[in-house]
């Protein structure tokens, strides 16, 4: 009777140990879905961001703050802001509000961030911004393990797009879309339809 019940528990404890196991190694398996470009991610440069970060509307009125992203997911072999490439997201700004950008970058791959008109994103680099002072700084050489931050009045409505300035990355998918728009009352981040 004893026997048989110690053997029970330990059966027991068998069948959680491997259900535990199991959990792992499926948060394990959708962490490589983030994983793969995401080799050697210096996570604490994203530490407790989550995708309610991507846009928060700023202090002041008419300012927004934007978190974006490279390689936050294996999108597009890391070449994505906040998951997404090739402008398959997009932020939409009223036109005339100030707009405060934090770029992240927590791969050891070179990155940056600057806003372009969607025209210039097939050139295989862009020297200036579309808007004073919206681009990292030296956005040519782009910038691993890192984080940069830039203002810009988002003065002039228009297709833009939020495109990484690295030297063919742009051509490789690696922008999301940035709207001014002329009508909209609040500024929004979502995939495009
Ligand atoms: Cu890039």
């Amino acid at each position: 009777m004893m026997k048989q019940s110690i053997f029970a528990g330990a059966t027991a404890l068998a069948l959680v140990a491997g259900a535990v196991a199991q959990d792992a190694a499926k948060a394990a398996e959708a962490h490589g879905a983030h994983g793969a470009a995401g080799a050697g991610l210096k996570k604490e440069l994203i530490a407790g961001l989550t995708e309610k970060d991507f846009l928060k509307l700023g202090d002041k009125p008419k300012t927004v703050k934007l978190n974006v992203v490279a390689v936050w997911t294996a999108e597009n072999y890391g070449m994505n802001f906040n998951g997404y490439a090739k402008g398959a997201a997009s932020y939409v700004i009223p036109e005339g509000w100030t707009v405060e950008v934090t770029y992240i970058n927590p791969s050891p791959i070179p990155h940056s961030l600057i806003v372009v008109e969607k025209g210039d994103l097939k050139k295989l680099q862009v020297q200036q911004p579309a808007f004073k002072g919206a681009a990292v700084p030296d956005h040519l050489k782009g910038l691993a393990y890192g984080k940069a931050t830039f203002t810009f009045v988002a003065d002039e409505a228009g297709e833009y797009a939020l495109a990484c300035g690295f030297p063919s990355h742009a051509l490789n998918g690696h922008w999301i879309g940035l709207e001014v728009s002329a009508t909209a009352k609040e500024p929004s981040f979502a995939p495009v339809k």
